[in-house]
């Protein structure tokens, strides 16, 4: 084993695709940092002065020699850049099949919710050879996820979210960092991911299941709250949340809004007239912490069923 180990382990499916890339970067900048050094150093022996009234020959540019050092390079960027951006927008698209995972990060801990109803704190159980994706917000400051066994980093942002997926190709625990500077604890913020074969990730998940999956949390929190008091099928106030998710809505200033997590999250804390409504949405923000909202939104996303609204369009 090297004392200092020169890479991480490849442990997803990006590992080994932006260790190429790194590698490829790495070579050219070897390569053309070594060319022109050597040149400095041959140059400035070769031409150097020899008598006191040495006068070199004049030289007023060589059209085939700028075009070399112009083209050259620019194909080599054409190709870092087209290699780069291929692998930056895969790794930014989550596949449609993926299974969610939910995060909130605060200083100075990851707090995980599964969908099934498990939560856990500096710690992320995972099965290996499925596409996990990640919804992630803050409740304070600027974090970021990240794994550098799989090759994945992403902020984590308060007031919104961000994604991001991975898909683990072997078993065993993997360091989990925060990689932005995040206050006194920073240092401390760290966790694992458990990667774990399908059939131990199944019974773990069966034996954590005395948690309540978090579309129930978030029909709780639904009454509790008093949203049913105005969101229920047949309440005049407000719109029926049934089958929104994936809807576009007409807002009261024209504007159209798709119906995702982040407009959900928006219609709790910082709620937007909507076309056909009164404008009596009270705000929950400070009511409701990014755990609470993220439940209310796996509990709207389980409301399926044919939207029963006016104003949506499919
Ligand atoms: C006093 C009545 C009232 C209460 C209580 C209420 N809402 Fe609303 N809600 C509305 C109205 C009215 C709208 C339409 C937006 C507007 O014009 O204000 C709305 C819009 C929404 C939307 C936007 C999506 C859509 O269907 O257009 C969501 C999501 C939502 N509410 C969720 C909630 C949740 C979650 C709660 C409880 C935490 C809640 N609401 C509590 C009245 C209410
Ligand atoms: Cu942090």
């Amino acid at each position: 084993m090297l004392i200092f180990p020169l890479k991480p382990q490849q442990a997803s499916t990006f590992s080994v695709a932006w260790d190429h890339l790194f590698y490829f970067l790495t070579a050219i900048t070897v390569f053309f940092s070594a060319l022109i050094f050597a040149a400095i150093f041959i140059f400035a022996i070769k031409y150097r002065r020899r008598s006191k009234d040495e006068i070199p020959r004049q030289i007023e540019g060589n059209l085939k020699l700028e075009l070399i050092w112009t083209i050259i390079p620019a194909l080599l960027c054409v190709v870092m850049f087209v290699w780069a951006s291929r692998l930056f927008i895969e790794n930014s698209i989550p596949p449609a099949a993926s299974t969610e995972v939910f995060v909130v990060a605060k200083q100075w801990m990851w707090k995980v919710q599964h969908p099934e109803g498990p939560r856990e704190i500096n710690d992320l159980h995972v099965p290996v050879g499925v596409p996990i994706k990640l919804t992630m917000t803050s409740e304070d400051v600027i974090h970021d996820f990240a794994v550098p066994a799989f090759r994945i980093k992403r902020d984590v942002v308060p007031g919104m979210y961000s994604t991001e997926w991975f898909e683990a190709t072997s078993t065993g625990r993997f360091h989990l960092f925060c990689d932005q500077y995040c206050g006194m604890g920073h240092s401390h913020m760290v966790g694992w991911i458990d990667v774990m074969p399908q059939d131990e990730y199944a019974r773990w998940l069966t034996s954590q299941m005395q948690a309540e999956p978090m579309a129930a949390a978030g029909q709780k929190l639904f009454n509790q709250l008093g949203c049913d008091s105005c969101h229920a099928q047949t309440g005049p106030k407000g719109p029926s949340l049934r089958g929104i998710v994936g809807q576009t809505i007409r807002m009261q200033n024209g504007q159209t809004r798709l119906v995702d997590d982040a407009f959900l999250r928006e219609a709790i804390i910082d709620p937007q007239p909507i076309a056909g409504y009164p404008n009596v949405m009270p705000t929950f923000q400070g009511q409701v912490s990014e755990d609470q909202i993220l439940q209310l939104i796996a509990y709207i996303k389980s409301l399926g069923g044919p939207p029963e609204r006016k104003g949506t369009k499919p």
